[in-house]
C-alpha cells in the first residue's frame, strides 16, 4: 500500500487539509456556543454549525480523494454545496422571520441556489463545451439571490427587524456579493474556455489545481464567515 503524504509544494492538498481542520474547529465552536445562546438565536447558530459540519465531513473526504488520486473531487464538492448553500438561505429566512419572512421567500432563495449549482455542475462536468452558457445561467441565478438580499424582500424585511438584524443582513449581503463572487473565478480558471473562450492557465491540470485552491479559500471565508456573523448577531441586543 502506498504511503501518501502532502508535499510541501502541493497547495491543493494543503488547502484541503487546512479546510478540513478549519471547518471542524468552527463546527465545534458553533455547536458548543449554542448552549450559551439565548433561545431566540439558538436555531440560527445551530444552522451555522451544521453548515461547517457538513463541509467538514465533505472536506475530510475530498482531502483524501485528492491526495490519493490527484484529481478534483468535483462531484462531492457539489454535493457539499447543494446541502450547505440552501442552509445559508435558511439563515436569511430565520433572521428575518420575526419581521414576517414567509416560507415562500425561503423557497425562492433555495430554488435560485439549486438552479445556480445545477447549471454550474453541468457546465463544469457534463457539458463543458457549453461551459460559458451554463456559467451565464448560473450567474443569473446568483445575481437574483444577490438582488433579493441587497434590494429585494430579504433587505426590506431586515430593515423592519431592528437595527442589529439589519446590520447583520448587510454584512451577509456583502458576503454574497464579494465572497460568493470568488466561485465564478474558480470556475473560469478550471473550465477551459470558461470565460467566453478565454483560457488563463497553461494546462487543464493547472486549471483544475487553481480551481480547487480558489474554491477551498472561498469555502473557508464564506462558511465560517457567515457563521461568525450569525454568532455576533446572537450576542447583540435584539
Ligand atoms: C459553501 C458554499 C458556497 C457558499 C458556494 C457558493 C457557490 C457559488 C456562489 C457558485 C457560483 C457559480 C457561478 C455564479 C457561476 C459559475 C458556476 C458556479 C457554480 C461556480
Amino acid at each position: 500500500m502506498e504511503h501518501l503524504t502532502i508535499a510541501s509544494d502541493n497547495y491543493v492538498a494543503f488547502t484541503f487539509f487546512i479546510g478540513t481542520m478549519a471547518m471542524m474547529a468552527a463546527s465545534v465552536f458553533f455547536f458548543f456556543e449554542v448552549g450559551n445562546t439565548s433561545q431566540k438565536w439558538r436555531t440560527s447558530l445551530l444552522v451555522s454549525g451544521l453548515i461547517t459540519f457538513i463541509a467538514a465531513v465533505h472536506y475530510y473526504y475530498m482531502r483524501g480523494y485528492n491526495l490519493e488520486t490527484g484529481d478534483s473531487p468535483t462531484f462531492f464538492r457539489y454535493v457539499d454545496w447543494i446541502l450547505t448553500v440552501p442552509l445559508m438561505c435558511v439563515e436569511f429566512y430565520l433572521i428575518t422571520k420575526k419581521a414576517g419572512a414567509k416560507v415562500s421567500l425561503l423557497w425562492k432563495l433555495i430554488f435560485a441556489s439549486v438552479v445556480m449549482l445545477i447549471t454550474g455542475y453541468i457546465g463544469e462536468v457534463m457539458d463543458r463545451d457549453s461551459s460559458v452558457m451554463w456559467g451565464v445561467l448560473s450567474g443569473a441565478a446568483y445575481f437574483y439571490i444577490a438582488y433579493l438580499v441587497w434590494f429585494g424582500e430579504v433587505a426590506k424585511l431586515a430593515q423592519s427587524a431592528g437595527p442589529q438584524v439589519a446590520k447583520a443582513t448587510k454584512v451577509l449581503a456583502w458576503f454574497v456579493l464579494v465572497g460568493w463572487a470568488i466561485y465564478p473565478l474558480g470556475y473560469i480558471l478550471g473550465t477551459p474556455g470558461g470565460l467566453f473562450g478565454m483560457t488563463f492557465v497553461s494546462s487543464p491540470e493547472a486549471g483544475a489545481a487553481a480551481m480547487d485552491v480558489v474554491y477551498n479559500i472561498a469555502d473557508a471565508i464564506n462558511k465560517i464567515g457567515f457563521g461568525l456573523v450569525i454568532y455576533s448577531l446572537s450576542r447583540s441586543e435584539d
